[in-house]
């Protein structure tokens, strides 16, 4: 048999990893990785509305699937995807993007080609797109089987994106050398513990442990990107030690967990978690949190970094104890978090769980023929929620209000908390649905959010995806004025649309649509919804919004454009 071309070599050592779709457009210089994805029997093209669509898409399949296949097609395909593919970079998400480019011959020539701009050169947006990926390879016939491995083996590593080119020509050309067959995702060795190093930082570890009297858990999103839920539930179980989660973390075990404490948001945490949390005399920060702005209240943490003990991915660090420098901080590395997390499983004794009061579900509020609010609807969504549902929430007032909800078992919660980037959850939502068809998905979307990227709407359609989708039609930008304090701004207000005829027009067949006001409206609504074996599609009306603006104080604890004060 002689070997495959490096467009189908490219394509199928990625379908080795598990992956089953392709998101994104086709593109003349890319004919020959969309004719290799369109033949292949393991993958299946997914074709978006657009590029940046596409690489939403990627990304809610990737936080599902571990890994996942864009395609977009040089210059003006890939130059579209570069907000959504960094936004994976942000949020530590493999997703490997293949572009077509023009042939050697045509690049030797310096012609005017097309998608350029005119000056006879043609590599100037490769360094673009690979800015958004943590390696990137330009492949040919004779380097493309070690180049793969080298991009899958530190795409992987850092679960962040890589980027793939070919010149048309050299894509059609068959590979040279011995064809690697690979293995799925979860059995690709990554990081290899030091030995030594992994000993030194399992005592350095047990030491702290065994002199904490109150020690607490923050588990990271990077346990979930790494697939370590086991892992981290066997260690919870042998320790007994409680854990709480930041915003951008949750759900990444399940918030039924019997050790579960809450949202720790920093001073917009509830005060039991505040208590328990800020009084643990060692936080062992699994995976690494990152103390984001929205996901801890603005920056309202108050956290002492000599009681850290933290996991990251790749390596140990024990924060500096009080009194000591801050350069006494103590690191081990290469050490790789499953490592530490099966050794701690093994070693560390139980401890005394202490008595805390469990999260409770966010109350009712809001009666039955009164218009739906932003406080209304979180107690509705939460009440919605079945078991396994993935929800999926895009950047708006419900980013920050839908927080508290206490997800039920096994269910969990999509948000681009870091990256923020209006428009994501739409297209996440039906890449997150095509990842795991066993788990029903719930995404709830602001309207200015969904103006973005509401194609993908038909797109759902077209490949007969099932989610429930609620639309909050406040009619602005809302989270803007919050943010902003000014109430009347142009910039604010949006075109409005009738969005419950969206899956309409966009040839959805056998949705439920509807448009809803009062909170009965919405309970009944959802009700349906649950029952109908297709997709939902509720446009909420939101009556005037009942979250107060941010105080000055914490606006410019978040944006800190004023000289500090000399006391600060
Ligand atoms: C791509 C992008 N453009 C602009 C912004 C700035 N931005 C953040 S939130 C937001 C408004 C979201 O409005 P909507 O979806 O209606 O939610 P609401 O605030 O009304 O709840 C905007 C414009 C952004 N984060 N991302
Ligand atoms: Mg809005």
């Amino acid at each position: 048999m002689p070997n495959p071309t490096v467009a189908e070599y490219v394509t199928g050592r990625l379908a080795d990893l598990g992956i089953t779709h392709v998101f994104g457009l086709p593109g003349d210089f890319s004919f020959p990785f969309d004719d290799a994805i369109e033949a292949s029997d393991r993958l299946s093209w997914i074709v978006s509305g657009n590029e940046l669509n596409a690489a939403y898409t990627a990304d809610g399949y990737a936080r599902i699937r571990g890994a996942a296949i864009l395609t977009s097609t040089y210059a003006v395909g890939e130059l579209s995807a570069i907000n959504g593919v960094m936004g994976s970079k942000a949020e530590r998400l493999p997703i490997f993007h293949l572009v077509g480019a023009p042939s050697m011959r045509l690049v030797r020539s310096h012609k005017a080609i097309h998608h350029s701009l005119g000056d006879g050169e043609s590599g100037q947006f490769r360094a673009l797109s690979a800015m958004t990926a943590c390696t990137s390879a330009v492949l040919t016939p004779e380097n493309t089987i070690a180049e793969m491995e080298r991009v899958i083996s530190e795409a992987l590593a850092q679960r962040q994106p890589a980027y793939i080119t070919v010149p048309q020509d050299f894509a059609l050309m068959p590979v040279v050398g011995q064809p690697v067959h690979g293995v799925p995702i979860g059995k690709v060795p990554t990081f290899t513990s030091e030995p030594r190093e992994l000993d030194a930082a399992m005592k350095a570890i047990l030491s702290r442990l065994s002199g904490a009297n109150r020690p607490v858990i923050l588990l990271a999103f990077t346990i979930a990107r790494h697939g370590l839920q086991k892992e981290v539930e066997a260690f919870l179980a042998a320790s007994g030690i409680p854990f709480a989660t930041t915003g951008m973390d949750k759900g990444v075990i399940s918030e039924s967990h019997p050790l579960y404490l809450g949202m720790y948001l920093g001073e917009s945490s509830t005060q039991e978690v505040r208590t328990l949390v800020e009084g643990a005399d060692l936080v062992l920060n699994l995976g690494g949190v990152l103390f984001t702005d929205f996901s801890t209240g603005v920056f309202s943490d108050h956290l002492q970094p000599s009681r850290f003990v933290t996991v990251w991915p790749d390596h140990v660090e024990l924060g500096a104890l009080s009194g000591e420098a801050a350069s006494q901080t103590k690191t081990f590395e290469p050490v790789h978090m499953k490592d530490v997390l099966v050794a701690l499983t093994r070693e560390t004794s139980r401890y005394k769980t202490p008595s805390f009061p469990r999260p409770k579900p966010i109350p009712d509020s809001g009666a039955a023929d009164d218009q739906v609010t932003n406080a209304s609807i979180n107690a509705r969504i939460q009440q919605f929620l079945e078991p396994r549902d993935s929800v999926v929430v895009d950047t708006g007032i419900a980013s920050l209000t839908l927080l508290p909800i206490l997800l039920p078992d096994g269910a969990t919660y999509h948000s681009q908390t870091l990256w923020g980037s209006i428009g994501w959850a739409t297209p996440a939502a039906l890449g997150a649905a095509l990842a795991d068809p066993s788990r029903r998905v719930v995404l709830i979307t602001g309207d200015g959010a969904h103006q973005l990227t509401a194609s993908e709407i038909g797109v759902m359609g077209r490949y007969g995806v099932k989610p429930i989708i609620l639309i909050l039609n406040n009619g602005t930008f809302a989270i803007e004025e919050f943010l902003e304090r000014n109430k009347d701004c142009e910039y604010n207000k949006l075109a409005a649309w009738q969005y419950h005829k969206i899956p309409e027009v966009m040839g959805c067949h056998d949705w439920f649509c509807t448009r809803v006001r009062t909170n009965e409206e919405l309970a009944r609504a959802l009700e349906k919804a649950r029952k109908h074996p297709g997709a939902a599609y509720i446009e909420i009306l939101l009556g005037p919004q009942l979250i107060p603006p941010a105080t000055p104080e914490k606006l410019e604890a978040g944006y800190q454009t004023k000289p500090p004060t000399p006391d600060q």
